[in-house]
């Protein structure tokens, strides 16, 4: 019996035909546990005899097992590093990088530029009310002036904002009046305009307001100056046109010149030269005074700037929905390292 199991172990190459062979000759069925289990039988001499006999091939072949187990798994666990291993010379797969839009990389240009002059960025409601969007900017209902900003109504006081100037009225009636109001808005606008290669029916503009006792125009042109020298550079011309907004009293727009192109391929400076980037002007008597501002006493200027035509001046963009279809080969473009 212990030469057989010993044969049958050592000429196993398998983990499972292995512990076959266990149960076979030592499990409770096994061919040594049933002679141990017939000692009964045995006279009162041989079962000591039997006895030690059987525990010592028990021994051996439990001995031979186990040293057969461990042979085994040492090989599979070789075989298994062998198969998986890993070169960790190879190079690794490149990955990809990405960047900030352009559009968010203007915005936050115009931010730095606004911020070291002393001015606090503020978010606003894209949801807002008819309240804040035209009557607290001197917009009363049925004001003709309210058909320059086409609006998407959700419902009767509720609107996408037209601009980002309701957060002129809404800063300045959180304010301590005994503080300058200096800040400036970035954000989403609504307008259903008819998207062609300057206008978007969803766009970003960024708000200014500078209130103070003794603001003046003065103050607002050294300003939207020092803005355009310092964005487009001193090549570029820069132009200052009377304008109406029902908000501010007098009113301006800016223009930066552009180069004048022709073809099929022009689309955004055919004609003037000039490009429309931001309206301007000083802040209505009567939006103070609804903002609980003495206009009397104090007096403020704002602006409100469209980055996509920013950017477009600025990089040369020839169509403003290149900012909105995400196609990689615009936009890998002004991608920074
Ligand atoms: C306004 O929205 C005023 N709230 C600006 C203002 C603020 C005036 C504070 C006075 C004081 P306007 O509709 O002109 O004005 O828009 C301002 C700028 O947004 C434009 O100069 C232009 O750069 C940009 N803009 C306007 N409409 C569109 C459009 N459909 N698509 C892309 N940009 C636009």
């Amino acid at each position: 019996l212990k030469t057989a199991a010993l044969e049958a172990v050592q000429q196993t190459n398998d983990e499972k035909e292995l512990q076959q062979i266990r149960v076979n000759y030592l499990g409770k069925k096994g061919e040594l546990t049933g002679i141990l289990r017939g000692m009964g039988k045995l006279s009162a001499e041989e079962r000591p005899v039997i006895g030690e006999l059987a525990n010592v091939v028990r021994e051996e072949i439990t001995a031979a097992l186990d040293e057969k187990k461990a042979v085994l798994e040492e090989k599979a666990l070789e075989i298994q590093l062998q198969t998986e291993k890993i070169d960790i010379s190879l190079p690794g797969y490149p990955v990809k990088r990405g960047g900030a839009h352009l559009l968010t990389q203007i915005v936050e240009e115009i931010e730095d530029l606004f911020v070291g002059m002393g001015y606090e960025i503020k978010e606003g409601p894209e949801v807002e009310t008819d309240y804040f969007n035209f009557e607290a900017l001197n917009l009363p209902k049925n004001h003709p002036a309210r058909d320059m900003q086409d609006t998407f109504y959700l419902t009767n006081e509720l609107l996408m904002r037209t601009h980002t100037s309701p957060m002129q009225a809404r800063t300045m009636q959180k304010s301590d009046k005994n503080q300058p109001v200096k800040m400036i808005c970035p954000g989403k606008v609504y307008r259903r305009d008819t998207d062609d290669a300057t206008h978007s029916h969803q766009f970003t503009q960024i708000e200014g307001l500078y209130v103070d006792r003794d603001v003046k125009m003065s103050d607002l042109k050294g300003t939207l100056d020092a803005f355009a020298k310092a964005m487009f550079g001193k090549d570029r011309k820069i132009r200052l046109r009377p304008s109406f907004f029902p908000f501010t009293e007098p009113s301006v727009e800016m223009d930066i010149s552009c180069k004048v192109c022709g073809g099929t391929g022009c689309r955004v400076c055919k004609g003037t030269g000039w490009i429309e980037i931001l309206g301007a002007g000083m802040v209505h008597p009567n939006v103070l005074r609804m903002a609980g501002y003495d206009p009397e006493e104090f007096t403020g200027f704002a602006f409100g700037m469209g980055p996509e035509r920013i950017a477009m001046l600025k990089y040369g963009v020839d169509d403003i929905r290149h900012f909105y279809t995400n196609d990689t080969r615009f936009l890998n473009q002004y991608h920074k390292a």
